[in-house]
């Protein structure tokens, strides 16, 4: 292992210590009686200086390394991987973070055969096509970084509460959410179909007796769409409790883990986000605001839109625009849409008691965009069966589903949400493919 400091802890490191950096080539100058390099490495970026050689270096005991060391530099192509010692020295009138390190040896660990075949400003495809050089961005560093604060805050939120982490099948042998967009595969002598959702499996913990579980894992969806928001993979985050007694406490919960994941981001990375992408993420108040679908609807067309989809769900626009008004009025960037018609809900969302045209779900919306549904789920067979089959569901291919209710089984209630979409809202980026490691989408399957 190469023993290194990594360039975000040479600010406390002393100035005038040797030092060992591993990183890549940023950028070069290679100047008549200086040459310049920023190497950066996964934590920041520093200069690097070699004092041209001078007559009167010549013929000293160090001069042929020195000299090699001007070579390379001169040689170097941008993006190379190096590993360069150094003496530190600390001085402010170094832009990049008042230090430099001063080259004694170079060695050139990786070298790039090309110069990067992107910019900044390239195309998103043509980053998505060069996405290992794309992600080399600090501000690329910075969103995966804060996904894993993200995820790491929420996780620590199930695992602190006692919940049991679950890992499900990604192969299926029917569909758990709409078959329209379901990704069909070979399977030996018959169809396996890829999990649009581990919604049946965290389902089945209920009546397995484990009480509370969550997944983060891939879900695939065969939708042809090409919005920012649309991919054929995502990674979901799933959460399954049993004793709910409404939709209510599905939101309660939910808002909770979504406030420690949020805080773990703004304590280890709020400074940083705020340097590199200037915006400031701060941790959503709780409670979220709550409206019902019906509510919504009024304050869409009260604002003077008329929402154009027959079955009276929300449309991006009328999502936008409700958005806007909760913020306005509340100051929330979230809001909760409760109490979505049956008819639009699937067969598996428990209906209200006294009012069966209405479900006991909700949308969760974060400024504008739809990041997750949840739902108390209907639990007795009777009536699960009843809205199966009233939705024209095929019984048979349910039945293994069905049998977890059959044998016993709590009230239980959950939420499955995409991980890079509530990535993208909170760093007010333009796609989930700026927030999605590698991007999956109807016609992107490489790199
Ligand atoms: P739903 O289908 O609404 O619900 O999906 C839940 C959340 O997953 C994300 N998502 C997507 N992200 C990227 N690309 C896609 N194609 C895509 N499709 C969905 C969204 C969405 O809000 N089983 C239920 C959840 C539950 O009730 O527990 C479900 O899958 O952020």
């Amino acid at each position: 292992m190469t023993s290194r400091t990594r360039i975000a802890d040479l600010s406390a490191t002393a100035d005038g210590s040797t030092v060992t950096l591993g990183g890549f080539v940023e950028t070069v100058r290679d100047q008549k009686k200086v040459q310049f390099v920023i190497l950066r490495d996964e934590t920041g970026s520093v200069q690097l200086v070699n004092p041209a050689l001078r007559a009167e270096d010549e013929g000293a005991a160090d001069e042929p390394e020195r000299r090699s060391v001007t070579d390379s530099i001169s040689a170097l192509t941008g993006g190379s991987f190096l590993t360069v010692s150094g003496t530190l020295k600390l001085d402010e009138r170094v832009k990049l973070g008042g230090l430099e390190v001063k080259i004694s040896s170079l060695e050139v660990t990786g070298a790039a055969k090309e110069e990067p075949p992107i910019a900044d400003d390239s195309s998103v495809d043509k980053r998505m096509d060069w996405r290992f050089l794309d992600l080399r961005r600090p501000a690329a560093n910075l969103t995966f970084r804060a996904q894993t604060a993200f995820e790491h805050g929420m996780r620590g939120w199930f695992v602190g509460n006692d919940w049991i982490e679950i890992h499900t099948p990604k192969l299926m042998a029917s569909a758990s959410e709409s078959r329209a967009e379901l990704f069909e595969v070979e399977y030996f002598d018959t169809t396996a179909y890829l999990a649009q959702s581990p919604q049946f499996f965290k389902q089945m913990a209920q009546p397995a007796g484990f009480g509370a579980v969550f997944e983060i894992a891939p879900a695939f969806r065969a939708d042809p769409s090409f919005t920012a928001r649309h991919a054929t993979e995502f990674t979901s985050v799933d959460a399954e409790m049993s004793w709910v007694t409404s939709h209510h406490d599905v939101m309660d919960m939910h808002e909770a883990v979504l406030r420690a994941g949020f805080d773990e981001v703004v304590q280890k990375h709020g400074a940083a986000i705020e340097e590199t992408l200037e915006l400031s993420v701060a941790i959503p108040d709780a409670p979220f605001p709550r409206v019902t679908l019906a509510e919504a609807r009024d304050i869409v067309a009260a604002g003077g839109y008329d929402i154009p989809r027959a079955d009276g769900d929300l449309d991006p626009e009328a999502e936008r625009r409700l958005c806007a008004h909760i913020e306005e009025t509340t100051g929330h960037p979230f809001v909760f849409v409760t109490d979505y018609d049956s008819s639009i809900r699937p067969f598996y969302h428990m209906r209200h008691e006294d009012n069966p045209a209405l479900t006991k779900s909700y949308d969760l919306l974060y400024r504008g965009t739809e990041i997750s549904t949840g739902a108390q789920r209907e639990h007795r067979i009777d009536v699960l069966l009843e809205q199966a089959t009233e939705r024209g569901m095929d019984i048979e291919e349910l039945e293994s589903y069905l049998d977890f209710f059959r044998h016993g089984v709590p009230p239980h209630g959950g939420f499955g949400m995409g991980l890079a979409r509530v990535m993208m809202l909170m760093l007010n980026l333009s796609s989930i493919r700026e927030t999605t490691f590698l991007f999956r989408g109807p016609n992107r399957l490489t790199p």
